[in-house]
């Protein structure tokens, strides 16, 4: 259900007049936005409502969400000195996140809330290129040519991230998932010595909070052994690897999450069934299999398409 909001009409009307930072520290719109997708679509869990550059904002970083482009960073960090900005983050910076998911924990009454926070390479190209990047080129300059400032870069966003998942997790959030979205751009060698380690530490962190960890990027096919080698309980697939080819990769006893590709809800409705049945079927390769969208619905999506395909799952998994 990532960014599953933007597809609602009654997300359009809520955030019409609320720009989206400030939407996304307000605990009664945080509450309302959350409920939407589970209201509408009576899906199994519900995403908490936020963006992964939050964190970052709540520790001083100056920064906003542009509709229609994503996160802008005001001074993109390229140097030690920029590095030096980004400090702890300490559960006061962030009292509107546990209020929020103490609320919605309250109000969704058992089913279980996914809290979430960005991956510290994803992060680091928000930070360093200062908004969305196809290439990743000053990160991957930062990564190659300055290792000591690339390595104690991941190390406060690694903090950073681990801080921002122990309040979601505290306030009572039943699952984490970490987004790195992006690291699917590093080949594999870069993605081991550069990236996984950092990862690894904040899934070793979690691993006696006893919630189930989830790790997500695009475009892994070639990274999904090595983001399960990090720790995480779940590994997210986005559609360009078949369940049942991904679960050969990942670490025995790894569950993963996916994988329609979210531009399929735009075909009839004979071809969405045809290719979740084939999702549901390929998951059954795997050591445990949550259904979802191979990365996150697209803006123009009908709602009615997500509402059938909710119901085509349940009567598929129930039989
Ligand atoms: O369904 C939900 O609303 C869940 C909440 C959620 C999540 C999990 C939002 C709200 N953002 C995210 C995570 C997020 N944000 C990721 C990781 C998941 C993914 O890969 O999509 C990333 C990369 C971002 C960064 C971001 N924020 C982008 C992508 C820009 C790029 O580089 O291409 C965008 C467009 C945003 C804005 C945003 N975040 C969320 C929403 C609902 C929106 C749209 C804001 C609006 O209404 O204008």
């Amino acid at each position: 259900m990532r960014q599953a909001g933007r597809s609602l009409p009654e997300y359009r009307r809520v955030r019409a007049d609320v720009p989206m930072l400030e939407a996304c520290a307000r605990p009664d719109m945080i509450v309302e936005i959350t409920m939407q997708p589970v209201r509408r679509h009576d899906v199994d869990a519900a995403i908490y409502f936020s963006d992964i550059v939050v964190p970052l904002k709540a520790i001083g970083i100056d920064l906003d969400i542009r509709t229609g482009v994503g996160p802008v960073v005001a001074e993109p960090i390229r140097d030690d000195s920029g590095v030096k900005r980004l400090r702890d983050i300490e559960p006061d910076d962030v009292g509107f996140v546990s209020e929020a998911v103490g609320r919605l924990v309250e109000e969704l009454d058992g089913r279980p809330l996914i809290g979430f926070a960005g991956g510290p390479f994803t992060l680091a190209s928000y930070l360093i290129e200062g908004g969305p990047s196809k290439n990743h080129e000053r990160t991957k300059a930062l990564m190659y040519g300055e290792p000591e400032t690339w390595a104690e870069l991941m190390r406060r966003l690694s903090a950073i991230t681990l801080g921002f998942l122990k309040v979601q997790i505290d306030a009572g959030a039943s699952a984490v998932q970490l987004f790195d979205s992006w690291a699917g751009a590093l080949s594999a060698e870069d993605y081991r010595d550069n990236v996984l380690p950092y990862s690894a530490s904040i899934f070793a962190a979690l691993a006696d909070r006893e919630v189930p960890r989830i790790h997500f990027g695009v475009g892994t096919g070639e990274l999904l052994s090595l983001l399960s080698e990090a720790g995480a309980d779940v590994v997210g697939v986005d559609w360009r690897v078949p369940l049942d080819k991904a679960a050969q990769r990942v670490q025995p006893g790894t569950a993963l999450q996916g994988n329609l590709d979210p531009a399929t809800l735009f075909a009839p409705w004979e071809a969405v069934e045809e290719r979740a049945r084939s999702v549901l079927d390929r998951g059954r390769a795997a050591e445990g299999h949550i259904f979802n969208l191979g990365h996150g619905v697209l803006p123009n999506t009908d709602p009615d398409m997500l509402t059938r395909l909710t119901e085509f799952v349940h009567e598929e998994t129930r039989r």
